[in-house]
């Protein structure tokens, strides 16, 4: 009969639906097809210290439930691109003063919460590398400025998780005298919660010291034997410390950096970064280089370590005495800049190596902007750099000196000097011929480089799609408002017209809107409620991220919103981002 045919149809939905379930929830909620640290065993020189405790099932840090860890992946993904949807003023509030006042979408970092998975970005055959049983243990020193509360929180989780306790002898976080309300108590009371306070050790500064000498603080409360340097929006990756500690166990003067893969700043996606190398140019800005064939073909090359003639900065490990025997840091040196060339500078002239490690990897938010200042609004890199010229550049130091920088005072080095003297370091010229053969001495303009675009190539996105683009409800089709040509020009709704060039949108497997071959579709990242405009195409997402779903509604992937036409009769035909509604004014259709 009827009843009983629904009655069983009924029962195998229900059956069905919770086998899936069911399914879902034992196979993701194990840590089992990931690896983990397990191959460890207990030893190691800090093994009476603390019960080895790993990262993933029994025992881990507090609030940290494997199975919910799933679930917000399933629900906040960036892969879903919808973890920044505003719903409300209140998201769109915390997304804008986000952007303000860190550069990066804290909406979503807020979601994400301080626990996430993340996708092993390393070579295959890293998985099989075998590491000493007794390796030194770290001090990560983590120092950090307003960093935004969630980013730090899973920097620090990121690390916790993600490291054998044996090997992880401290965190040492240093509050570079943060101006932002409630990130004090938030951090000491987090902490204290959590009990976090066994391996998390939080240091003030009474005044904002910068980057540099906040650093040298950290180290100076640092009681492992190796250091290790992160900043305050970072994620560690599957077994990224082994790596890195290995070498310097080997020989204490090898200083070491991750592979640094990138989590952009408007979806906290997580990406890998090529294997590169660290450079500079004569600006005495740090620039990243392709690897030579000969090193990265070493038999050494993918898995074990490239050498490097500069570090970025931010990610580094070292021997914590020989950071003390090679003087440290410069402390003349202010808030941020220029530090990084100087430390690899005086590495490899001071004989010392810098190596990267691809098998360690670890994540930072690369920004397009940095969201502070110095206090007193000096260009603390120029300052920085001519301090760094002046000890280690010998007679290349001029290529650098920009006319309005050689008269400017930077303090006196001769403490620097006498460091130079100590350690009797080779010459800058030495430095050049057999580090950085590289370096073009002839071209003293080579214009900075962003790593955040290294591994885009040359490639031009595959279009998916062409044609133009028809708002439903006011029936008519998006075009610039001037000239299609023109940089930072609005879009607005006019008559659709076939045969018109200047109507053709490409949408590409990048999630760009492309107007007639040249500008894309774009989003002022500080202000969401300003109105889309035309901008060059930059290729690295976010803000020129659109996805165009079934549901033909627009999505803005960093600002969280849909376009939408704000008076379907209005022949003004203007057109704004607003909360995702689906109503027939945010319904889009391609049309070729
Ligand atoms: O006054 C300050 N006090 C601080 O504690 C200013 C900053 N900081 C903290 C800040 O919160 C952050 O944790 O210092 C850390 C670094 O500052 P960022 O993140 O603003 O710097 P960045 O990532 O833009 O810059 C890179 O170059 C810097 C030069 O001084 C430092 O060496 C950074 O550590 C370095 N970051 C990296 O190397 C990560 C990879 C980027 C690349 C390439
Ligand atoms: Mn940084």
């Amino acid at each position: 009969s009827v009843t009983l045919r629904y009655f069983c149809y009924g029962c195998l939905f229900t059956s069905v639906t919770w086998s899936v379930l069911l399914f879902l929830y034992f196979s993701l909620g194990q840590d089992g097809g990931r690896p983990t640290f397990r191959y460890v065993p207990i030893q190691g020189p800090q093994a009476h210290r603390f019960q080895p405790r790993f990262s993933k099932g029994p025992g881990g840090y507090p609030p940290y439930s494997e199975q919910l860890n799933q679930l917000a992946f399933f629900i906040h993904h960036p892969i879903f691109s919808f973890s920044g949807m505003i719903f409300n003023e209140q998201d769109q509030e915390v997304r804008d003063m986000g952007y303000h006042r860190h550069a990066f979408n804290v909406l979503i970092s807020n979601r994400l919460g301080y626990h996430r998975d993340l996708p092993d970005t390393r070579d295959d055959k890293c998985r099989d590398m075998i590491y000493p049983l007794s390796l030194p243990a770290a001090s990560v020193v983590i120092c950090f400025f307003n960093e935004a509360f969630s980013a730090l929180l899973r920097t620090v989780h990121s690390v916790l998780d993600r490291t054998p306790a044996y090997l992880l002898h401290e965190i040492i976080l240093v509050d570079d005298s943060s101006e932002l309300a409630d990130l004090k108590e938030d951090l000491d009371s987090y902490v204290q919660q959590h009990k976090l306070q066994v391996k998390v050790k939080v240091v003030r500064n009474e005044k904002r010291e910068g980057l540099i000498r906040g650093r040298m603080i950290g180290a100076s409360h640092a009681t492992g034997e190796v250091l290790v340097f992160l900043d305050s929006h970072c994620e560690v990756n599957e077994a990224w410390l082994q790596p890195l500690l290995a070498p310097i166990q080997r020989d204490h003067k090898t200083v070491v950096c991750p592979v640094i893969d990138i989590i952009s700043a408007d979806t906290l996606a997580y990406s890998p970064s090529p294997i590169v190398r660290g450079g500079f140019n004569w600006g005495l800005h740090f620039k990243w280089d392709t690897v030579p064939a000969s090193e990265l073909n070493s038999p050494d090359g993918a898995v074990g370590s490239i050498r490097s003639p500069t570090m970025a900065g931010g990610l580094f490990a070292m021997d914590r005495k020989y950071f003390n025997e090679l003087g440290q840091y410069d402390s003349g040196m202010d808030i941020w800049g220029g530090e990084n060339l100087e430390i690899s500078f005086r590495i490899w002239m001071c004989g010392g190596q810098l190596l990267i490690i691809p098998c360690a990897r670890v994540g930072h938010i690369f920004r397009k902007r940095r969201p502070y200042g110095s206090p007193g609004g000096q260009d603390t890199m120029a300052h920085n750099s001519l301090r760094l010229a002046h000890v280690w550049m010998d007679e290349y130091k001029y290529l650098n000196l920009r006319p309005e920088l050689r008269e400017r005072a930077y303090g006196d080095i001769s403490e620097r000097q006498a460091v130079r003297q100590r350690l009797q370091c080779r010459s800058f010229k030495w430095y050049l011929d057999t580090i950085y053969p590289e370096m073009q001495v002839a071209s003293p303009h080579n214009k900075p480089q962003q790593p955040v675009f290294v591994n885009k190539g040359l490639r031009r996105p595959k279009v998916l799609q062409r044609g133009r683009l028809r708002n439903l409800k006011a029936d008519k089709c998006l075009v610039a408002q001037g000239r299609s040509t023109q940089k930072g020009g609005a879009v607005v709704l006019r008559s659709c017209d076939t045969h018109n060039p200047e109507q053709e949108w490409a949408y590409d497997e990048e999630h760009e809107l492309i107007l007639a071959g040249l500008l894309c579709l774009d989003m002022s990242e500080i202000r969401s409620s300003d109105p889309p405009r035309l901008m060059k195409c930059h290729g690295s997402g976010g803000s020129q991220q659109w996805t165009l779903g079934k549901s033909n509604r627009l999505y803005q992937v960093s600002v969280g919103q849909c376009l939408a036409v704000v008076d379907p009769i209005s022949p003004k035909g203007y057109v704004a981002t607003a909360i995702c509604n689906g109503s027939q004014s945010q319904q889009w259709q391609l049309e070729g």
